[in-house]
């Protein structure tokens, strides 16, 4: 599947990336996040593949394109039916066009184009709920566990890293729901790093050395963690997920639902636990994961997009389970023939 799939992802989240830095700035999150979808779902449909959305853009009637359930790539075609089947690759495809678009809106740090692909029923098709996540460094992985208390998890931590508390860094998203946690990690001595979106790139960060980022802590969408857990199972890094299914937890969000009508929901999904704790490898199942995201503005963990006259130049991450490789990817684009410049 790397072979077939693997330049041809980082690509994906290029063009995403690129389309939807012309945005920068500009104050639209909607404009960021459409220019983002087109050019993923354009580059996606020019791979020989037949791809099927299982975290999206939402559901069908919510979404024109890259919605739960629809299907992308060459061999979703009316003549795919002429093709071989042998070499016909079905894939499971999770994506997030601009994983935090009110960053790219507002010219903040820690936005990135991700997608994460695997065989049919490798990726978790998370609903659309919020997730109790923990992310932790390889070292730390299946020592720290999300039914523990951040201190708990704090004190582990810093015994696995052989460093102090003080010393460690946990990333929270800045949201009410996370006021007491937040008061917690502080009071057992660690600096909470806050964001205001973005939690995919600060997960996959726990899982590189370096970063100065051990942990993160709080609750963001499922879906993302989803995407995140993709990641982190191929780096062999720790990942934890829990979906909230309570309003009243979230304090905001999941607007419309009720904690009753949520476990209804999940119930007709087939999930019979509500509470169940999901690892890495549940979330990420498939025999092979690959990832790709490419930073869109600066973060940890890529440079941003750069435009230059004529081309762009981003950085990108690609993952894989099959290989177990991480390669940063520096990519200079060439959008047309250089002009002939007459300095005369
Ligand atoms: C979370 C987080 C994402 O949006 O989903 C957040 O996982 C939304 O949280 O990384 P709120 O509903 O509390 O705003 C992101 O930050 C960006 O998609």
């Amino acid at each position: 599947m790397e072979s077939t799939l693997g330049l041809e992802i980082v690509e994906v989240v290029e063009q995403a990336a690129i389309a939807s830095y012309k945005w920068v700035g500009k104050g639209n999150k909607n404009t960021v996040d459409h220019a983002a979808v087109e050019a993923m779902c354009e580059r996606m449909n020019k791979i020989h593949m037949r791809g099927r959305i299982v975290i999206g853009e939402g559901e069908r009637n919510e979404a024109p394109t890259l919605y739960i359930g629809g299907e992308v790539g060459i061999c979703t075609r009316e003549n795919a039916k002429t093709f071989n089947p042998e070499k016909l690759l079905e894939v499971d495809i999770a994506v997030d066009p601009c994983e935090g678009t009110n960053l790219v809106a507002y010219g903040q740090n820690g936005s990135m184009a991700v997608i994460a692909v695997s065989e049919k029923g490798g990726l978790f098709a998370a609903p659309d709920f919020y997730m109790k996540k923990l992310a932790a460094p390889p070292v730390a992985k299946g020592h720290v566990d999300l039914n523990k208390s951040a201190t708990d998890n704090l004190n582990i931590l810093s015994k696995c890293l052989n460093c102090s508390v003080e010393e460690l860094v946990v990333v929270v998203m800045d949201r009410p729901r996370h006021e007491e946690l937040i008061q917690e990690i502080r009071h057992a001595g660690s600096c909470v790093q806050l964001i205001s979106d973005g939690d995919v790139s600060a997960a996959i960060s726990c899982a590189f050395q370096g970063t100065n980022i051990h942990a993160l802590m709080g609750i963001g969408l499922a879906p993302e963690g989803v995407i995140s857990a993709a990641a982190i199972r191929c780096l062999n890094g720790h990942f934890q997920g829990q979906l909230i299914y309570d309003p009243a937890i979230v304090k905001i969000g999941l607007t419309g639902e009720s904690k009753e009508g949520n476990l209804m929901r999940l119930k007709e999904m087939g999930i019979e636990d509500p509470d169940r704790i999901y690892d890495a490898d549940e979330l990420a199942c498939g025999e092979t994961v690959l990832f790709a995201a490419c930073g869109i503005t600066p973060g940890v963990l890529m440079k941003g997009v750069r435009i230059f006259q004529g081309g762009a130049r981003t950085q990108s991450l690609f993952i894989s389970s099959q290989s177990k490789t991480a390669r940063f990817i520096d990519t200079v684009h060439l959008f047309d023939t250089p002009k002939s410049i007459n300095l005369h």
